[in-house]
């Protein structure tokens, strides 16, 4: 057993919430995905590696979501005479995520310094410092979630190395994007510093729910916990996919890539008559 969701039983309303959250999030995230098929023609060249990328997280991170649901469901089993979901032979365990990370996180930082228009070897080394970052606080996370039954003081422990590559990270991000903003055209300018604020909300709440053992450990911190994962999918993939092929359409309309002009209307519509 190596995540407190095996530790309790759940009454219907807490089990059922946690099973919907995980199977919102598969929707969500597959949902985006058509999204971003769509809209790729939209985007030039150029960038659209971004979106590319925003569809291989939305396969992944949606895969492993409709594992969790599954494992979910097989992790309990409804009790008659106590009316509750009890552990049953299967364990739950969160750490299928954090492999996932391994995986998504980089694309997700790829694709950011692709919209910010990084280019040859300076993308090659900025995106290597990120990504050995990345792997050094999600491989110091998932030590550390091994031992959030056993050992509180080692989870938080490990939790705290994890942030130093964290803080780390968002140094790095944060840099890169407010020195590239001001050289960016306007309606690519703004959202960019959003996408900045969204990363350090939705990122934030990861470490939140890592540390869930710690501030609530009962059903109801289970409960909170799979809620903060769920807000911090939606919003690091699909909001930040769907910012991040908003700033890549913009900056192809300004580059004059006709068909990001005709969806950002600064082309006429054909069969529209001017005023
Ligand atoms: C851990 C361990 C505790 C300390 C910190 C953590 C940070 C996790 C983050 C995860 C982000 C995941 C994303 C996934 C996208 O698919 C590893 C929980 C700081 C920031 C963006």
């Amino acid at each position: 057993m190596t995540n407190i969701e095996s530790l309790f039983s759940y009454t219907v309303g807490r089990y059922e919430a946690v099973d919907h959250l995980l199977s919102m999030g598969v929707g969500a995230h597959f949902a985006a995905l058509i999204f971003f098929i769509l809209t790729s023609r939209f985007v030039a060249p150029r960038y659209r590696t971004a979106t590319a990328l925003s569809c291989i997280v939305m396969v992944s991170a949606g895969t492993i979501l409709y594992g969790q649901s599954n494992l979910w469901e097989q992790a309990f089993t409804y009790n008659q005479s106590t009316g509750l979901y009890d552990p049953a032979q299967e364990t739950f365990s969160n750490g299928y995520r954090y492999v996932n990370w391994m995986i998504t996180i980089p694309c997700l930082l790829t694709q950011l310094l692709i919209v910010l228009n990084i280019r040859g070897n300076d993308l090659f080394k900025t995106a290597t410092t990120l990504i050995l970052l990345a792997w050094a606080m999600i491989i110091t996370g998932y030590v550390g979630q091994l031992y959030e039954i056993e050992s509180l003081g080692t989870l938080m422990i490990w939790g705290a190395i994890s942030t130093v590559f964290f803080i780390g990270m968002n140094w790095i991000v944060g840099t890169r994007i407010f020195r590239a903003t001001p050289d960016m055209p306007a309606p690519a300018a703004s959202p960019m510093r959003k996408v900045f604020w969204l990363m350090m909300f939705a990122w934030t709440l990861y470490p939140l729910a890592y540390g869930m053992p710690f501030f609530e450990a009962s059903s109801t911190g289970v409960v909170i916990r799979q809620a903060l994962f769920t807000v911090a999918d939606v919003s690091s993939k699909v909001i930040y996919g769907l910012m991040i092929t908003y700033i890549a359409i913009q900056r192809s309309a300004a580059e004059g890539f006709e068909p990001a002009m005709q969806v950002t209307d600064l082309l006429p519509q054909r069969g529209t008559v001017a005023a």
